[in-house]
């Protein structure tokens, strides 16, 4: 049973395929006098804090939390490593909110010991589109698990969106709680098969030898389309029609403006890789493919330390074919030494996984929405949503 959260306005397990339940808010705004005015209270030996992602200092301090208990895998070979960039870049989108940067400390050494985050985004569930607050980096100290803690952190979160009269919420989780709007597969292409073998984190299949492995992962060592480049800033508006048309067809899918693509989509060292097709005859931006960096720490290798990975973020198509314009991301992230490409099968990611040679994970991830009730389960493929 999950005592908290049968406790909260969520899509409830004993509620699937009841259709009388209307789509939409679970629970009805209240007056910002009537939400509550003070924090949640924590046990005594821990304080509040409000974490200025601004200070190299603070987010450092996130980055370190994060690095040593942040998410694994299901084996605890892999653990999740954002970078210092990463997080900055990830919690302060337009129009972010310092107050949805929370912390807990241990009051007697002021030692940062768990975390969780919000930013706000606008997400449209068919033909609306709603405030919402986007929730991430949901983490508690190893040393202080299964105390309870997550439901009051989630609670005061919770307040102080609601403070900022934002009543909903989307976030990401590899367990399983009341109830997936979809559940998606983690696919992975390799990219340094040898690597990857030795690290544990995918085997020599079948009948096959370390050089034929090598040789059935190569890619060519440049991109294959004509006008293939990195978006730059003046792409913006051009790239912005070209993802609101894209994402137009998903049942829930963000709603990007010009803004929120500058800040997601243009490229930056180390965090957010974005390239498009630019047609050479007429100069018109036809197709954009865009991948984010998420290192893992390899727990107990003699040899490696870290895991680069590449994840694909959103990709359009309207000329070049979305496998060949993938086949191109694979390519450059080659070229950028990043060890696997990993997707999951959202959008129309289907349509390239195989024939790319990506091969199905161990992992699935859950997405769910707070106080916004789906008629129906989706499918993968009627998610136009990434988080990461
Ligand atoms: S997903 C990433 C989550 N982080 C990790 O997996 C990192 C490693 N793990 C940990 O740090 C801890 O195990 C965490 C739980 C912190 C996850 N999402 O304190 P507890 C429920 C939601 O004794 P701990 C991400 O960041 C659990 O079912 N709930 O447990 C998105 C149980 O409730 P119930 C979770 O292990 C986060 C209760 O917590 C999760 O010490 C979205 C147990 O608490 C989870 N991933 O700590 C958060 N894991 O009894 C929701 C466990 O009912 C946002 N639980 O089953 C909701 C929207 C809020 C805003 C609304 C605005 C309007
Ligand atoms: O990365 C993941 N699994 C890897 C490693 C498995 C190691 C042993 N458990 C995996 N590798 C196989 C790759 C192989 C390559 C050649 C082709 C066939 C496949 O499967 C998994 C995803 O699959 N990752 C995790 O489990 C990490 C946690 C995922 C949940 C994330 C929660 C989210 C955060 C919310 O913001």
């Amino acid at each position: 049973t999950h005592k908290f959260w049968e406790s909260q306005p969520v899509g409830q397990f004993k509620d699937i395929g009841d259709s009388s339940l209307p789509e939409g808010p679970i629970e009805s705004p209240t007056l910002l006098s009537e939400v509550k005015q003070e924090p949640y209270n924590l046990p005594s030996q821990y304080e509040w804090t409000t974490c200025d992602m601004e200070s190299d200092v603070t987010c450092d301090e996130v980055y370190n939390l994060l690095k040593s208990n942040y998410v694994e895998d299901d084996e605890n070979m892999f653990r999740f490593n954002y970078s210092q960039e990463f997080l900055s870049w990830a919690l302060r989108p337009p129009g972010y909110y310092r107050s949805w940067h929370i912390g807990v400390r241990a009051k007697a050494s002021k030692k940062l010991v768990a975390f969780i985050t919000g930013v706000p985004a606008r997400i449209r569930v068919r033909d609306e589109v709603v405030k919402m607050a986007e929730i991430n980096f949901l983490c508690v100290h190893k040393k202080l698990r299964s105390k309870r803690l997550a439901p009051v952190m989630i609670k005061e979160v919770t307040r102080r969106v609601h403070l900022e009269n934002i009543w909903q919420a989307a976030y990401t989780a590899g367990v399983v709680l009341p109830t997936p709007i979809t559940t998606c597969q983690y696919w992975h292409r390799s990219l340094n098969p040898k690597k990857l073998i030795d690290v544990g984190f995918s085997r020599l299949g079948a009948r096959m030898t370390m050089s034929r492995t090598i040789k059935l992962y190569k890619l060519p060592d440049s991109p294959a389309t004509p006008g293939f480049r990195k978006m730059e800033l003046r792409d913006v508006p051009a790239v912005t029609r070209l993802l609101r048309n894209y994402l137009s067809q998903f049942v829930v899918a963000p709603d990007f403006d010009e803004n929120d693509v500058e800040h997601w989509l243009l490229p930056s060292e180390n965090v957010i890789d974005s390239y498009l097709v630019e047609s050479p005859e007429t100069h018109e931006i036809t197709d954009f493919c865009s991948f984010y960096t998420l290192p893992s720490s390899i727990l107990g290798n003699q040899n490696h330390s870290a895991l680069k990975a590449a994840y694909s973020y959103y990709n359009v198509s309207t000329k070049t074919p979305l496998l060949q314009l993938m086949n191109d991301a694979l390519i450059v992230a080659k070229q950028k030494d990043f060890d696997v490409f990993n997707a999951l099968d959202v959008m129309h990611n289907e349509s390239f996984l195989k024939e790319l040679k990506f091969g199905p994970g161990d992992g699935q991830l859950h997405y769910y929405l707070y106080n916004y009730r789906i008629k129906h389960t989706l499918r993968p493929s009627e998610l136009g949503l990434v988080l990461l």
